[in-house]
């Protein structure tokens, strides 16, 4: 079965501006980037307007939720970055694994502008740096990790918006206790499919049975074992994604009186048993993937 695409959510091109906004009034501030991005979907919860403003300021990527992802995929997936000339680092931030590595690698990027400034008599300068990320990928959760193993807050220093503030994490280094919120890559519908199956795009405003229907034919392509363990399909029931929802309905009891399946509740069985790792770890991006785009009027 090919890899069908069905329409997921919509672009909004205001969010593109808004980001790009955030990202050139931030850069001043800050002498290294942290960009975090989910180990599950890393080209799909990628800002492409990243690259372009951050231009040549170091910059860190973080794979996040690796707990969550195919352990052999982050690993392509950090050469990837790597061939690319990017530092990448794979943590779980909910259990904290992985921040001391990060500490020590912006650290080390950092080593060249402490150099510089070390030459032009600027000592005890603190590097400062702040984490990029769209919604949901854990920026607040990795913000209260750091913060919380820093000795201090270095309240006397506030940021340029009101309410921020310098937070000191490790030695010489200093992060910016909000994060900056990036939009994701909308127009790109298979890539919106796999920010609503891993939960960075809220509930209500995608499509759940074109999701569901992506989220079947990826793995009937790429880890039919998976399924098939979980789901006990036949060959039959596996011929389209819809008779592979019908028979999981009939499965697993999501019917209406008259023995009809009920599809509004066997999606949801879906996506449940995908968010509760019942399907396993999965990474669905996978680094030689083409990018695909559906054009929008
Ligand atoms: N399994 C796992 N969950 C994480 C990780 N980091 C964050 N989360 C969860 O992801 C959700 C969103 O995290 P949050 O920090 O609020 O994301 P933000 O919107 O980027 O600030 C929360 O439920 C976190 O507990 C991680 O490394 N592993
Ligand atoms: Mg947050």
């Amino acid at each position: 079965m090919s890899q069908e695409i069905f329409p997921v959510v919509q672009w909004f091109p205001g969010h593109m501006a808004k980001a790009t906004r955030m990202i050139t009034e931030h850069k001043k501030k800050v002498d290294v980037v942290i960009e975090l991005l989910d180990a599950r979907i890393p080209r799909s919860s990628a800002n492409p307007v990243i690259r372009e403003l951050v231009g040549d300021k170091p910059h860190v990527v973080i794979l996040n939720k690796c707990d969550l992802a195919n352990p052999k995929a982050t690993k392509e997936w950090i050469e990837f970055f790597k061939n690319d000339g990017i530092h990448a680092i794979a943590i779980d931030s909910k259990n904290g694994k992985g921040n001391k590595q990060l500490v020590k690698t912006v650290e080390s990027l950092a080593q060249p502008i402490i150099d510089r400034w070390l030459k032009k008599g600027i000592k005890g300068r603190t590097v400062r740096t702040m984490i990029l990320g769209i919604p949901n990928v854990g920026k607040s959760t990795l913000i209260n990790k750091l913060a919380g193993s820093a000795a201090t807050r270095t309240a006397n220093k506030p940021g340029h918006t009101r309410g921020q503030q310098w937070v000191k994490v490790g030695k010489n280094l200093e992060l910016l206790d909000t994060p900056g919120v990036l939009w994701p890559k909308f127009e790109d519908q298979r890539a919106a499919a796999r920010l609503a199956m891993t939960g960075a795009i809220s509930d209500d405003v995608y499509d759940l049975d074109s999701v569901i229907k992506q989220l079947l034919a990826y793995l009937e392509e790429h880890e039919p074992t998976l399924l098939h363990e979980r789901y006990k399909l036949t060959e039959e029931e596996r011929t389209s994604v819809d008779t592979m929802l019908e028979a999981i309905g009939r499965r697993r009891g999501c019917l209406v009186s008259g023995g009809v399946v009920d599809y509004d509740k066997v999606r949801r069985v879906i996506l449940t048993d995908y968010r509760n790792n019942k399907l396993g770890y999965i990474t669905f991006d996978g680094v030689d993937e083409e990018p695909y785009y559906v054009d929008e009027e």
